[in-house]
């Protein structure tokens, strides 16, 4: 069958075994190919071919509900749920989602992107299946990656002690983005090498009973003995003890095994957890040996050699700056340490890591205990930075207002991927970061307008003591040149890039750049001020006081939500000194940006550089007619 033709995936049930492996390679193929073109996350999926077959298979999607964890896995799903055919399009603007998306198909019932969601969200339906008098079925489809975020735990907790029927397949490949880290990981590492399977209830039974010699009295001697020698047997005993019935580990390459396993889980009620062995990259050489998480996610590459196609590279990125810097600091500064919650690859920490491994830690998908164990550190007077992208410091919000800012400890945040990301889409652009900052006593938050700057800005941040959030965006720097040294710049006033009289427009980040662009495109008609804003918090009140005593109409741009943004916070500035300005904002707006390239997306929200200078001579002669 040729995979644009599906339309859903009941024909799964009508295949032979042998059928679906050679219908794995297909859809192997398929993957390896598209993706080649327009990126995505090809070693995820090309992990779990033949466990969502097999899962699809199994069950009655969309009754029985999917909920795929992060949902970066879930292309498989997507090809066998009717959409093959629109995967020239994966995670372009208005194309095809990287993640489930409800309105996409109705085998889509849960949307995610951050990950550790799936087992609360399974166990929210399987609830309401219960009080709805249905017994269709709740699955979610977790990694080993995923299962170390507390969410995660949180959910296993509630759902074993319920003894709800939720199904959790756990998709163990031993790998996070990075090799996967933490108690947990090692953990399933011991069962993984125990190389035991689970038997079902009763054939445990039967064979406690044959035990030489003693099996019969542990039949009759008791629960607790009868539970320890279980625990000898049963290699998820981890599992069985919050409550779940465990099974595996079975080799998730293997139809014939998968089938009968799951199988066995469908049989049982309340919580069942299947632990499922698979490789990353699965059937495609570069994938399978990337021991590092190259091919977790990526742009086009080239089938044959596996070489990944990158443009020239003009600049350093913005995340390598800040790794950088951040390395040549501690070699001066034996007090800093490095935090990241299991997202070392994207931020390029890896130089810090190889000279400093034992002040960096890797704490596993765990922002929340990233955020506190650093405040731990700051209490005995070390110098934590926690490396966080902005998307994921969401979930540290309660951590940076109790534990950091209330206490007023000496942590740096290095926000990384700040502004739109693109492809990632709405889960990951890092919009809202200033808005749940900026109201937190305490916290002061900069963004520098190049990579030098973000060097200087960083050094001054690291130095200053107290919290501090310094953001930066995704990709590439502007190629200014690199001073040699690092020197402290102001933590609370900002800069005239560009003189001007008839408008002066605010901005911070790379953003400056584009308001050095509005004011050449106005050039002649208007004269334009451009202020590199860069401590959004606080704000330069001296040099606001003094355009506001001036009259000038502002503008304020940012890549960041615009209710309760910077321009919110130049408003109410005004407001508290009774000052009348003309203010105009420019930034996200009040709903969520889809996937796409950034341009793209800056475009249709009237944020490209060209828009803005229409609506900006507009601006400053409108307020010119009404003076007259
Ligand atoms: C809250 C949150 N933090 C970090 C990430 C970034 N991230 C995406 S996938 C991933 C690794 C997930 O590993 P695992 O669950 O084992 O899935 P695998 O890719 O190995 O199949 C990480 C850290 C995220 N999506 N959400």
């Amino acid at each position: 069958m040729k995979l644009t033709e599906i339309q859903d995936p009941s024909f799964l049930k009508r295949m032979s075994v042998s059928e679906l492996e050679v219908f794995a390679g297909d859809i192997r193929r398929f993957l390896i190919e598209e993706l080649a073109t327009t990126g995505g996350h090809l070693a995820p999926n090309l992990g779990v071919v033949e466990l969502t077959l097999a899962l699809h298979r199994e069950f009655d999607s969309p009754n029985d509900k999917f909920v795929w964890d992060v949902g970066h896995q879930a292309y498989v799903h997507k090809i066998l749920t009717g959409r093959a055919g629109q995967f020239d399009t994966l995670r372009q603007h208005k194309g095809l989602c990287g993640f489930p998306k409800r309105n996409e198909s109705i085998h889509d019932v849960w949307e995610t992107g951050h990950s550790s969601t799936s087992l609360s969200a399974a166990m929210g339906i399987a609830v309401s299946n219960e009080l709805k008098g249905n017994d269709d079925r709740a699955i979610a489809i977790i990694g080993d990656g995923a299962l170390t975020g507390g969410m995660a735990l949180e959910a296993l907790n509630h759902i074993g002690a319920e003894q709800q029927n939720v199904i959790v397949i756990l998709n163990d490949n031993e790998m996070s983005i990075a090799p996967n880290v933490g108690a947990m990981h090692q953990m399933l590492g011991r069962i993984r090498s125990s190389r035991k399977v689970r038997y079902a209830q009763d054939e445990l039974e039967t064979l406690i009973k044959k035990i030489p010699l003693i099996g019969g009295k542990l039949e009759k001697g008791g629960e607790k003995i009868k539970e320890a020698v279980k625990g000898a047997l049963v290699p998820g005993m981890f599992f069985e003890e919050l409550g779940f019935n465990y099974y595996g580990p079975v080799d998730g390459h293997d139809l014939d095994d998968l089938i009968e396993q799951l199988n066995y889980v469908k049989k049982e009620e309340g919580p069942v957890l299947l632990h499922v062995i698979t490789k990353k990259g699965k059937g495609y050489r570069p994938a399978e040996y990337d021991g590092v998480g190259t091919w977790h996610g990526l742009g086009p590459y080239k089938i044959e050699s596996g070489e990944v196609i990158k443009g020239k590279s003009k600049a350093p990125s913005y995340s390598f700056t800040v790794a950088d810097t951040l390395t040549k600091m501690a070699r001066d500064e034996d007090k800093l340490t490095l935090i990241t919650p299991a997202m070392s690859v994207g931020s390029k920490l890896d130089c810090f890591e190889k000279e400093f491994p034992n002040r960096m830690f890797d704490v596993g998908i765990a922002e929340q205990h990233a955020v506190t164990f650093a405040a731990g550190q700051a209490t005995q007077g070390m110098k934590p930075v926690v490396s966080i992208y902005s998307t994921f410091f969401q979930r540290a919000y309660d951590q940076l207002v109790h534990d950091v800012a209330r206490q007023n400890l000496d942590v740096t945040f290095t926000i990384d991927r700040s502004g739109l990301v693109g492809a990632d889409g709405e889960t990951h652009q890092g919009v809202f970061d200033i808005a749940f900052m900026r109201h937190v006593p305490n916290i002061r938050i900069v963004m520098a307008k190049d990579e030098n700057e973000l060097q200087h800005l960083l050094y001054s941040a690291v130095k200053y003591e107290g919290p501090i959030a310094v953001r930066f965006p995704r990709g590439e720097g502007i190629g200014v040149t690199m001073d040699e040294t690092l020197h402290e710049i102001s933590l609370d006033t900002w800069e005239v890039e560009r003189e001007g009289t008839d408008v002066a427009i605010m901005a911070f980040g790379p953003q400056v750049q584009d308001a050095l662009k509005i004011a050449e495109l106005l050039e002649g008609d208007l004269s334009v001020r451009v202020i590199n804003a860069r401590t959004i918090k606080p704000l330069d009140e001296k040099m606001l006081d003094a355009l506001y005593a001036e009259g000038i109409p502002l503008v304020t741009l940012e890549e960041a939500v615009l209710k309760g943004g910077f321009g919110s916070a130049v408003l109410e500035h005004a407001n508290e000194q009774e000052a009348f300005p003309r203010v105009k904002r420019f930034g996200i707006p009040d709903w969520y940006i889809e996937h796409g390239g950034v341009n793209e997306l800056l475009e249709e929200i009237g944020l490209l550089p060209g828009q803005i200078a229409e609506e900006v001579r507009s601006f400053v002669n409108q307020g010119k007619k009404q003076s007259v």
